[in-house]
């Protein structure tokens, strides 16, 4: 069968190769948005050799560029992206003096990267179970991916639909150690990371201060196009956690949250700004909407103007929170399978906060992904790391600072990420 070609570049815009209800192609949406980097979405499927051949692996996303290059794990291409800003003309002029997503503060960058790893790779087991388990949710997604992936193919659409659906429950449902004995820990873990956000976002407009950070976008993976999308975890989301619902809008209507960095320079600017109406948000005026987000919040706010631009010097109880639940959970699972892959396993067994998961993939990409988390914690200072390990639980997060590596992946030995040739994170893109 002829895949259809790519559409033609506009000038300086970016082709972004994957779904509109995928995991990582809404994280990467959402920065693009936030930056006002151009780039139309195209689905992977009927593209799959010019990506295998460009990328090394077909997944979504994969980014192609304007001058031929392919990029891809959202991980490196937002480090690579943020690193960019005055060249390639990707950024519009507007941004390239815009402050980083990253936070200056070493432990509380660290803080953003194990988040965004969490998100990334924690996360999206329970939101795949919420996909793909239910009846309402497996129709949903499986009409939509058929129609969007695979609609250049003549077989029926419900034989599409079936196949979707076996594959995805199959393998990222079963064949990822969700059972009868495990659901309920799946399950509790999204409310446990709703419970944590709800604390986080009663304080203040963005997880780690008045603007998005990697952490944001890290979140977006779980919470963005499968928690608040599809239909049994959206009703879950409304009800349990209304403030992560709201959340997940702000992040998409990301290019207008800019503007709200400088929330105090606004309100200082007098109730008659323009800008300060919008941000009130209905009859109340800017000032006391701030007011009204908790002191902290505007406490926040004025420290970010300065060295912290906008976001958290210190780690405070929410985020405290939410990083020993990323320790207990994510931590654990990522030594496991470092120690599995050492020994040279495809499968291996797990306790994670009293549950056991069994026979769960083993992940070369996650033992890179450690190693990525380890070399961070390496390059810390003394007082950044004293700061991180007053909240980190030392049985699950010593894996950072152990001497050993549990494990060597291997990957991109180079450093090229994300222009190496690309591995999936399970085998070839499904865990068998
Ligand atoms: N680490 C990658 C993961 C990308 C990824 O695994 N995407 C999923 C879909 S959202 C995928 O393509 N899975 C492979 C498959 O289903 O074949 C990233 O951050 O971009």
């Amino acid at each position: 069968m002829q895949s259809p070609a790519a559409p033609p570049f506009g000038d300086c815009m970016l082709r972004v190769y994957g779904s509109r209800i995928s995991y990582y192609t809404g994280k990467l949406e959402a920065y693009l948005r936030y930056r006002g980097i151009d780039y139309v979405l195209l689905p992977t499927e009927p593209h799959r050799k010019a990506i295998l051949a460009g990328a090394g692996a077909v997944q979504m996303p994969v980014v192609e560029l304007p001058d031929g290059r392919w990029m891809s794990d959202t991980t490196p291409i937002l480090d690579w992206l943020e690193s960019q800003p005055g060249r390639l003309g990707l950024w519009p002029a507007t941004q390239r003096a815009a402050p980083s997503i990253l936070p200056a503060d070493p432990a509380l960058r660290f803080v953003a990267r194990l988040l965004e790893d969490y998100a990334d790779e924690w996360l999206w087991r329970a939101s795949m179970h919420h996909r793909w388990s239910h009846r309402l949710d497996r129709e949903h997604a499986s009409g939509l991916l058929a129609d969007e992936l695979l609609g250049h193919l003549w077989y029926p659409r419900a034989w599409k639909r079936r196949l979707l659906a076996r594959r995805q429950y199959g393998g990222f449902v079963r064949g990822d150690g969700v059972t009868e004995r495990t659901r309920a820990h799946v399950e509790q873990g999204v409310l446990r990371a709703y419970e944590a956000l709800e604390a986080v976002l009663a304080r203040r407009r963005f997880l780690l201060g008045g603007r998005p950070s990697l952490a944001d976008f890290g979140f977006m993976g779980p919470m963005f196009r499968h928690l608040s999308m599809d239909p049994t975890p959206a009703d879950r989301m409304r009800d349990r956690a209304p403030r992560v619902y709201a959340w997940v809008a702000r992040m998409w209507n990301a290019p207008d949250e800019r503007e709200t960095v400088g929330l105090l320079d606004t309100i200082d600017e007098g109730a008659t700004n323009g800008r300060l109406d919008a941000i009130g948000e209905g009859a109340t005026n800017g000032l006391l909407d701030a007011i009204g987000e908790g002191a902290t919040n505007g406490l926040l706010d004025t420290i970010g103007e300065g060295a912290t631009n906008g976001l958290l010097d210190t780690i405070d109880e929410p985020i405290g929170a939410l990083v020993v639940e990323a320790c207990e959970t994510h931590l654990v699972q990522l030594r496991e399978n470092a120690r599995a892959f050492a020994e040279g396993r495809t499968r291996f067994d797990q306790d994670v906060q009293g549950v056991r998961y069994v026979e769960v993939p083993v992940s070369r990409y996650r033992v890179w992904c450690l190693e990525r988390l380890r070399r961070e914690w390496a390059e810390l200072d003394d007082e950044a790391r004293r700061r991180l390990r007053e909240w980190l639980p030392d049985a699950e997060a010593a894996v950072l600072w152990q001497p050993e590596a549990p494990a060597r992946s291997g990957y991109d030995p180079e450093g090229l990420a994300p222009f190496n040739r690309a591995i999936n994170v399970f085998g070839r893109g499904v865990p068998r």
